[in-house]
């Protein structure tokens, strides 16, 4: 198969949810030498854009996207360390989770992908995490920014709440708090008081290294 033709490959496949062929695609893609983000953002990210779009117009339903969704997170766990690999030494520490009533995590996991190939440790919570939960864990770990994904319009009230819960536990100003996922805005970030959003992974990384920049400068002034 040529490059294009395994691109396409994927594509289709995720698209209908066919996990064993999206990942023996994606081993093939490998062994001829294609780049790893050319796989997620030729393929899997816009396939998983057509599945919404198919399922917005009630071509696709539920288990449609389920599967598509499967699909896709099995072949990012064969790119997980491609894409994380790193020679650079840990430049700060990043505490992740999926708010409170949100299941939906690919984009999070990829995020998260991209913060470790950056050098960041990453502090994964998963999905469905209760601001008390943040809260729990940011007291444990100290890390140096807390991201809340959310990627329903419904689900996104929760990060107002779980700056609540920040500000309610005293620690809000000791941790950079960034937001994001499908639906959210940077207007929306400005109206929850988050310090910092991004639209994607790669974007996530560049605001994190900003953000701490900022923040280390002004302690050490
Ligand atoms: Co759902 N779902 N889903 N879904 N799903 C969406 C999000 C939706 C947009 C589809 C649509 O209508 N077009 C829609 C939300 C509409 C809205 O509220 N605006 C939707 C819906 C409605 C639902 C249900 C309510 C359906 C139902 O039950 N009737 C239900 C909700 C369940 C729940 O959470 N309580 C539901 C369920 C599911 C599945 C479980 C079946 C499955 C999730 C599987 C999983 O994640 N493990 C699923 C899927 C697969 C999707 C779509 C098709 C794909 C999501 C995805 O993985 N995208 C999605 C449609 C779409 O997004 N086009 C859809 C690829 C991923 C790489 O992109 O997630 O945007 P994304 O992540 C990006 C950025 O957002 C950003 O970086 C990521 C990487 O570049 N980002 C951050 C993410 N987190 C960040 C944090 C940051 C910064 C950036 O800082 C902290």
């Amino acid at each position: 198969m040529t490059p294009e033709e395994i691109l396409q490959g994927l594509y289709d496949e995720t698209l209908v949810g066919n996990g064993p062929r999206v990942l023996e695609l994606t081993h093939e893609a490998l062994g001829l030498g294609m780049e790893p983000q050319s796989l997620l953002f030729d393929a899997l990210i816009p396939s998983l854009e057509e599945v919404g779009a198919r399922f917005e117009r009630g071509d696709f339903f539920v288990p449609e996207m389920l599967i598509a969704g499967r699909a896709m997170a099995g072949s990012m766990e064969v790119l997980r360390p491609l894409l994380a690999e790193t020679g650079v030494q840990t430049i700060g520490t990043f505490l992740m989770g999926t708010v409170k009533g949100d299941v939906h995590d690919i984009g999070k996991n990829l995020v998260n992908i991209m913060l470790e190939g950056a050098g960041f440790e990453v502090i994964d919570l998963g999905v469905q995490v209760a601001p008390e939960k943040f809260v729990e864990k940011i007291q444990e770990h100290q890390p140096d920014i807390v991201g809340f994904s959310a990627f329903l319009t419904t689900t996104m009230p929760m990060f107002k709440a779980n700056m609540n819960a920040l500000q309610k536990a005293g620690i809000r100003d000791d941790v950079i708090v960034m937001v994001g996922g499908a639906p959210v805005t940077q207007e929306y970030a400005d109206a929850v008081g988050a310090d910092g959003y991004a639209p994607d992974a790669s974007a996530t990384v560049k605001r994190a290294k900003e953000l701490l920049e900022q923040k280390r400068a002004l302690v050490s002034a």
